[in-house]
């Protein structure tokens, strides 16, 4: 009881909420000027952050370079005059991705109690670390929780529960259930008191909070914030990578997103968009805010606590509303019902299920003097799951110029294929994003089509995209600035890591199992199947400052880029490869009518066995 309290005081000295609870509440404005701002650059708060961040990354960049055993290299003299800027990126997926995901960044980090993974302190030495959709669940939770590591999270009992489905936590124990149901429904009620539109959106967000923010609140993180992250330890002594969190934007009525569809993220302090249809930010803790032209409409009221932690997850991973509205199965409040049913019985409401109400839009009247903005006529700003426009891995933040990345780790827990395994059909969404207005001076490096994804086994296996900037400048003029690519698939070695998106609970062993697995991807089978798998990944980091410097590369280098990287060849499969395109790389071998059956991986279990028939 005393523990409890004592946690509870922690809580809510660090919530933001001002109703320490789910319902945003009014405070002062911080004064009465413009709170939005354009998005010329990083926020002068990000760009201190991260300096301060890069004492800690190069540190341990420094162990984890002199650990991998990298030949011909010294660590010191290179950290002297370079400092590479790592990102990391969490598909989305559902629980598949939060949980493979969390195997995937436990063998990057220093403090997991296993065998040497070769890799770790890679996510000591990372400045970002984005999520999207299950994968937010995953960054969210770790954030939220104070940069907690996945070990910690597997030894204890309440966190990340899935032992029962979101809709039923305590399984068969129907008052538990009820009093649940009963709070959560307060909560959204207390939201909508408040003058607040709500949508499923917030019963998803409240319900996944109890399963991922339970450590971090007695309350079930139900005021804590995102912008909250501030002022947590991790993220005061820059113990922690900057966690970003992605949303599509989708209005009612608009029922297919593609590569055109507006790009939004979270970050600790802002919360906006890069792209040119908005191109503005406004800090994370006034969303909610009633803004004109991004002033406030009355200086007294403006408002905190709309940035929930759960809320701002949930809204990432919003095409699961759809879950909460099977819980009408169980007995729940008249409140919450009557919500549903208004999503459930009318037709067209029916096709918003997915989409969360920020409503007041912080971006009303408001214009970033570079053009028309087309979320300036709503009242209300509409919001979907990150993985809707086809670009499941969130690399939209970390390919943006002013961010300076070096290389990206990109995890792909997506379901492409009938077998719920990744095609690279992510990677192609943002290679192909590059070239649309909306764009907008954001550069990838080249990637093959699907079937190639698959026939070439560039999912089964790490695989390099981007190895020479040199084969870029036909992207761009700065191609060493283009971040190099370390694309990590989702494969089975130990466990069938394929579950479905939308299955909802995993006992204990599946968890476990899950987690494992995504280690044993992370660290190419505990290093079995490559032993110079670290220095594989040094030579990835140090490439950009090389070339930038007219470094050559090691024979190391250059053996582990001839194993790992992409050369340019095309292997579409289905017909006699008469399709071929190379993409303007030169290098490209074409295969002709080689066999269909493709990708059995080096040690692990016989996977695509048939392989997908068309290109989407
Ligand atoms: C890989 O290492 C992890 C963590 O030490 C361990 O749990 C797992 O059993 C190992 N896998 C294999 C196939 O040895
Ligand atoms: C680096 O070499 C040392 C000594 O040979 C060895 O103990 C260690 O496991 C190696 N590290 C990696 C990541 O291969
Ligand atoms: C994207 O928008 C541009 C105009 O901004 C339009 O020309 C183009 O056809 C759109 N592309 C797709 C795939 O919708
Ligand atoms: C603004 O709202 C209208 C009506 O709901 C909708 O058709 C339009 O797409 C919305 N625009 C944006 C950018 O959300
Ligand atoms: C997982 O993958 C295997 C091999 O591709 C397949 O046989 C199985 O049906 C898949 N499971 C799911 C749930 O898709
Ligand atoms: C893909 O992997 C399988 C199994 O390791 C191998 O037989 C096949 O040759 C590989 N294909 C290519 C194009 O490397
Ligand atoms: C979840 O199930 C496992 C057994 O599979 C049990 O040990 C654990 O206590 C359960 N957790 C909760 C919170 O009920
Ligand atoms: C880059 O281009 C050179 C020259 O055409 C070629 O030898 C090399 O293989 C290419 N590298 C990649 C990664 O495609
Ligand atoms: C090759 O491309 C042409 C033109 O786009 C298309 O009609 C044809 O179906 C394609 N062939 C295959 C086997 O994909
Ligand atoms: C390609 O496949 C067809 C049909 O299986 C076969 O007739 C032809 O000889 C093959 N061509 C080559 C170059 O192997
Ligand atoms: C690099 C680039 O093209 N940046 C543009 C992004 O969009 C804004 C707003 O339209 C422009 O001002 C930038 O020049």
């Amino acid at each position: 009881m005393l523990y409890l309290a004592v946690l509870y005081l922690i809580a809510t000295v660090l919530a933001t909420s001002p109703t320490d609870g789910y319902a945003p509440g009014y405070v002062q404005c911080p004064s009465n000027s413009k709170l939005t701002r354009d998005a010329t650059g990083l926020s002068s708060s990000e760009s201190s952050w991260v300096q301060s961040r890069k004492e800690i990354t190069n540190a341990a960049l420094s162990t984890f370079l002199t650990n991998a055993n990298l030949t011909d290299f010294d660590v010191d003299s290179f950290l002297s005059s370079n400092s590479p800027t790592i990102g990391l990126a969490f598909s989305g997926g559902g629980y598949r991705a939060m949980l493979t995901g969390a195997g995937e960044l436990a063998a990057l980090d220093s403090r997991t109690n296993s065998a040497n993974s070769g890799l770790k302190g890679l996510l000591q030495s990372s400045t970002y670390l984005a999520g999207l959709s299950g994968g937010s669940w995953l960054v969210g939770s770790v954030a939220l929780n104070d940069f907690i590591s996945v070990d910690e999270i597997i030894s204890q009992d309440t966190l990340w529960n899935l032992n029962n489905s979101i809709l039923d936590p305590d399984g068969i124990d129907v008052i538990g259930n009820t009093l649940y149901w009963t709070a959560v429904s307060a909560e959204i009620a207390a939201k909508q008191l408040a003058g607040f539109k709500v949508t499923i959106t917030d019963p998803w967000a409240r319900t996944l909070s109890y399963q991922l923010l339970t450590n971090s609140n007695p309350l079930e993180g139900s005021a804590l914030c995102y912008s909250d992250i501030v002022n947590l330890d991790s993220f005061q002594n820059h113990q922690a990578p900057f966690p970003i969190v992605v949303s599509d934007s989708r209005a009612p009525g608009q029922l297919l997103l593609d590569s055109n569809s507006t790009i939004f993220e979270f970050n600790p302090y802002e919360f906006g968009s890069w792209d040119p249809a908005l191109y503005q930010f406004i800090p994370t803790q006034y969303i909610g805010s009633d803004l004109d032209g991004g002033v406030p409409v009355n200086s007294y009221a403006c408002v905190k606590g709309f940035d929930n932690g759960g809320f701002v997850m949930g809204t990432s991973s919003s095409l699961f509303n759809e879950v909460i509205l099977d819980v009408s199965q169980v007995d729940i409040p008249t409140f919450l019902s009557d919500l549903l049913s208004t999503f459930v019985l009318d037709p067209v409401t029916a096709l918003s299920v997915d989409i969360a109400y920020y409503s007041p839009n912080p971006f009303y009247e408001s214009t970033s003097g570079r053009g028309p903005n087309i979320f300036s006529e709503n009242g209300t700003l509409y919001l979907v799951d990150g993985g809707e426009d086809g670009q499941n891995i969130p690399l939209a933040p970390l390919i943006q110029p002013n961010r300076n990345l070096d290389v990206i780790f990109a995890h792909d827990n997506s379901a492409d294929t009938d077998e719920n395994w990744p095609d690279g059909t992510s990677l192609v969404s943002t290679y192909q994003r590059q070239f649309l207005p909306i764009g907008n001076g954001t550069h990838f490096p080249y990637v093959p089509d699907q079937n190639t994804f698959l026939n070439l086994n560039l999912t089964s296996k790490p695989t390099f995209f981007g190895c020479d900037a040199q084969n870029l400048s036909s992207l761009t003029d700065n191609y060493l600035d283009v971040p190099l690519v370390v694309y990590i698939a989702n494969r089975p070695f130990s466990y069938w890591t394929n579950t479905s998106t939308y299955k909802m609970a995993y006992s204990y062993e599946e968890k476990i199992g899950m987690i494992q697995n995504g280690y044993e991807i992370e660290t190419r089978l505990n290093t079995t199947l490559d032993e110079e798998w670290a220095a594989c990944v040094g030579c990835a980091i140090i490439r950009r400052s090389q070339e930038r410097a007219g470094t050559e590369q090691s024979e190391q280098c250059q053996q582990c880029f001839a194993q790992y990287c992409w050369n340019g060849d095309i292997y579409t499969g289905d017909a006699l490869g008469e399709n071929y395109s190379n993409d303007g790389l030169t290098s490209g071998t074409e295969y002709y009518n080689s066999t269909n059956v493709a990708g059995i991986s080096d040690g692990g279990l016989d996977l695509f066995k048939k392989k997908r028939s068309t290109i989407n």
